[in-house]
């Protein structure tokens, strides 16, 4: 028999499994479709089209992935290489296929292999529910860094959670928002692979019991109330140009089979599945991002359950390598997106102490290498912490290792600061304010060798403020790295007739090398270039007013000026200062209908989180506004608002090539980075932002003149706090101000119902928590000289070709390499 280590990919295996002329592709898509689908052509439905396609690419994948572990093997025996594993409780992969077409590098034969059987390729790409695992940026972020890690070649896993129901659908409904489950795997998932035999157990609950062991060592025993097994479930992430198949491995929650069986056998059929039910709810949903967590025990046991079962899989996996738990960070090393995972750091603690014998000095010193923290937000009521009483009864064990971890942290701190107890209180890993709470922010950063933020703004804004005295404590833990998108998905495939272009000038190298882009800059100012830049966008907005047309019934102008705000709706977003604009310029063309204004398309997209009523009462505020000015014969042809349901990854496709321009107007300070600006921009839409998050670094880089900037920086809000903010100060010395929030106060937009939005608007009068009205005025008048630019075609031509031809620092394959230089110490292969 052959050397089964060594299975060949090559000539000898050039199948219909594996070729990639069009000719293969139709056979083996054929093949699919009656083997693995069971249907003919005349009786397949969309659906197993799609279907019988991608196990046509899943198979072509299938070679590289396998080659990957072998190649993984191969590395590890010789203790050459170290794995990056990216712990998140979300990743929003987007579509697999044409995603994996591109990667592969056969896009064209497969488009032309459908056709040949008369089929439409973009169709069947269009069939795919997406797996929706996360809320918004931090989840994306994840997918980029998956698809950079595969591309400049890292050996990584992620690992996460494979909810069985990802962030709802999104209906509008009389213009509010009604969710919908999101049934993901209703018509199944073609790229996943369960692993049965992989699995783990997880305990919760119970007690721990001390004990001596035959040594004379005191030992801890967890003896829990319930086990409940972890199933991976496996995709594939393929890099761009099949370099290398990563895998993203998510985990599904079940019950463990004994239970059933010990409680079948007495006759309680019922209670075993009622166990098995509690078992498999953990996986069951992905929580929106509503505010306070603190309470939602369910929470706290689904971040648990995927670390538990990642840290015990990469123990697993070091076991069968030959590795010993005592070298774990030499073999691997984690980083935690945010602090959902960040229990890691006293598990890891657990399993190496309790589970296999290592001192505590020794696994300390092993975790604390292991692990790098990411911090994602400064939201001071977004960091999350764990009533004391309720992490004990879920992780009776663990709440000992952090209070352990704690005292030997004080001491240290202690020793830093003598004397100063108010310093060490604020270090501690429990808050002893009030409730007693177990911050996990601080279990991070004592647990982590790094600590990051994801803009350069933001990593200063933690310094000094929300972790400065971890900051103080261990200046050289902390670090930046400016996020980062995939060009892949963001420009290459979404963005095919702009790729074609910019490749037909420069070549392709700009997709992996993203840098490249500077060679645009010579063609900045070429008049016949512009003219097919401009084409490509007209033909991109032109797509995109079909979709808003088919979604939600409004007929936009595809001359128009496309202004566009897609993110998730959030009172710092501040999607109600685009809609005072809104209103302002619709007041205006009221009085002056004779007034020459630039016609203006307003696009919003983005979900509330259902608990959180005043985002989704500025949904309605969206609708309503979109509802009067879409129906004035006095606004026709000038201005058009259209809010575009469900915005997700797919619709983030068709969403950020059609723009001209985006917003990014959150109140300075607030938004820790932001990847829509980048994926924006890189499609050629202009900025206009506010000195917050990554838009500092973005204009940095395109320079000043190519970015429309308005608005209060971060000390300036520190300052108007400091002095008292009022903001009816604003409102009542703005006439232009005083119209817009009087039109919305009087019903104009609603029927004549004043009480509407009377939360919305006393709330803005009252507190404007994020500074709408102090920023009102700049806003508008930087928006009067948008424009204005945009009345000269050529010079916003010239300015969205620079935009394109400066945004290399945004891709994520930079981030990835910032991460493996600096912090994961890692070299690509
Ligand atoms: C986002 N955070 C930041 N959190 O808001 C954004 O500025 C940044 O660009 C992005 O991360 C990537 O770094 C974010 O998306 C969440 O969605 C959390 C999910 C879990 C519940 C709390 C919100």
């Amino acid at each position: 028999m052959e050397n089964q280590d060594e299975v060949s990919t090559g000539e000898k295996c050039r199948n219909i499994r594996t070729g990639s002329s069009p000719d293969d592709i139709a056979q083996a898509f054929l093949d699919n479709l009656y083997y693995a689908q069971g249907r003919i052509p005349v009786l397949a439905t969309r659906n197993d089209l799609y279907m019988a396609l991608a196990y046509t690419v899943r198979d072509r994948l299938a070679a590289r992935w396998v080659a990957q572990m072998q190649q993984f093997r191969r590395a590890e025996l010789k203790k050459s290489i170290k794995v990056v594993c990216y712990l998140s409780a979300e990743f929003l992969p987007g579509p697999h296929l044409g995603n994996n077409l591109l990667n592969l590098g056969i896009y064209d034969e497969t488009r032309q292999a459908m056709e040949q059987l008369g089929y439409n390729l973009e169709e069947l790409i269009d069939q795919e529910t997406e797996p929706g695992l996360g809320n918004g940026g931090l989840g994306r972020l994840a997918s980029c860094f998956m698809d950079s890690l595969s591309t400049i070649v890292v050996p990584a896993f992620g690992y996460g959670i494979r909810y069985e129901f990802g962030i709802f659908d999104q209906e509008i409904r009389d213009g509010w928002q009604v969710e919908i489950t999101d049934k993901w795997l209703k018509l199944g998932n073609p790229w996943e692979m369960p692993l049965p035999e992989l699995c783990q157990e997880v305990k919760l609950g119970g007690h721990t019991e001390h004990y001596q062991d035959g040594q004379g060592r005191s030992r801890v025993r967890w003896i829990p109330a319930g086990v409940v097994e972890g199933i991976p479930y496996d995709t594939p992430i393929l890099g761009y140009g099949g370099n290398i198949c990563n895998t993203l491995r998510l985990w599904k929650a079940e019950a463990v089979e004994s239970f059933d069986f010990q409680d079948f056998n007495v006759g309680n059929y019922y209670a075993a599945v009622e166990e098995k039910v509690k078992s498999e709810t953990i996986t069951k949903v992905l929580y929106p991002n509503d505010e306070p967590e603190i309470g939602k025990m369910l929470r706290l046991i689904q971040e648990y359950f995927f670390v538990s079962c990642s840290l015990q899989d990469m123990i697993r996996i070091g076991k069968m390598l030959g590795n010993s738990p005592e070298c774990f960070d030499q073999r691997y090393v984690a980083q935690l997106n945010d602090t959902h995972p960040s229990i890691a750091v006293a598990e890891l603690m657990r399993l190496l102490v309790d589970e296999h014998d290592v001192a505590w000095e020794k696994a300390w010193e092993i975790t604390q290498n292991t692990f790098g923290y990411t911090n994602h937000t400064l939201l001071p009521e977004a960091l999350e912490k764990w009533p004391v009483e309720l992490f004990g009864q879920i992780l009776p064990r663990h709440l000992e290792i952090v209070y352990e971890i704690n005292r030997r942290f004080l001491d240290q701190v202690r020793l830093a600061f003598p004397g100063d107890e108010e310093q060490a209180a604020r270090l501690s890993l429990i808050d002893e304010s009030g409730c007693r709470y177990v911050r996990m922010a601080h279990l991070a950063c004592v647990g982590c060798h790094a600590v990051n933020g994801v803009a350069k703004l933001h990593s200063e804004l933690l310094k000094s403020e929300v972790l400065r005295d971890f900051h103080e404590m261990f200046p050289e833990k902390f670090h930046n790295v400016t996020n980062g998108v995939t060009p892949r998905r963001w420009m290459a495939l979404s963005n095919p007739r702009l790729a074609a272009l910019i490749s037909g000038v420069i070549g392709d190298g700009w997709i992996t090398q993203l840098d490249e882009l500077r060679k645009l800059e010579p063609f900045a100012d070429d008049p016949a270039f512009q003219e097919k830049w401009r084409r490509v966008k007209r033909e991109n907005k032109n797509d995109l007013a079909t979709l808003i047309l088919n979604r939600t019934g409004v007929a936009v102008d595809p001359d128009s000026l496309f202004d566009i705000q897609v993110k998730r709706l959030h009172e710092y977003k501040r999607q109600h200062l685009n809609v005072l604009h809104i209103i302002t310029l619709y007041a205006r063309l009221k009085r002056y209908p004779a007034s020459d204004c630039v016609p203006r398309t307003f696009v919003f997209g983005g979900k509330a989180a259902p608990g959180y009523a005043m985002a989704k009462l500025i949904i309605k505020l969206i609708n309503s506004v979109a509802g009067v000015v879409n129906t004035d014969p006095d606004i026709r042809g000038r201005l058009n608002v259209a809010f575009l349901p469900d915005f997700n990854v797919k619709t983030g496709q068709q969403v950020y090539p059609a723009a001209d321009l985006s917003e990014q107007i959150s109140l300075a300070g607030e938004e820790a980075s932001g990847t829509g600006n980048m994926k924006f921009s890189m499609n050629g839409a202009l900025t206009i932002g506010t000195l917050d998050g990554a838009n500092v670094e973005i204009r940095e880089e395109v320079g000043a003149e190519n970015f429309f900037l308005f608005g209060l920086k971060v000390d300036e809000v520190e300052e108007l706090k400091a002095r008292g903010y009022d903001p009816r100060k604003y409102y009542d010395s703005n006439p232009a101000l005083r119209e817009a929030i009087d039109l919305i106060r009087s019903g104009h937009f609603s029927g004549g119902n004043a009480q509407l939005f009377a939360p919305l608007v006393d709330l803005l009068m009252q507190r404007d928590n994020y500074m709408l009205f102090a920023d009102y005025q700049p806003y508008i008048d930087c928006q009067d000289r948008v424009s204005a630019a945009f009345r000269d075609q050529q010079n916003w031509t010239r300015m969205s070709i620079l935009n394109v031809a400066r945004m290399g620092k945004f891709s994520s394959d930079r981030a990835v390499r910032e991460y493996c230089d600096m912090i994961w110490k890692v070299q690509p292969v």
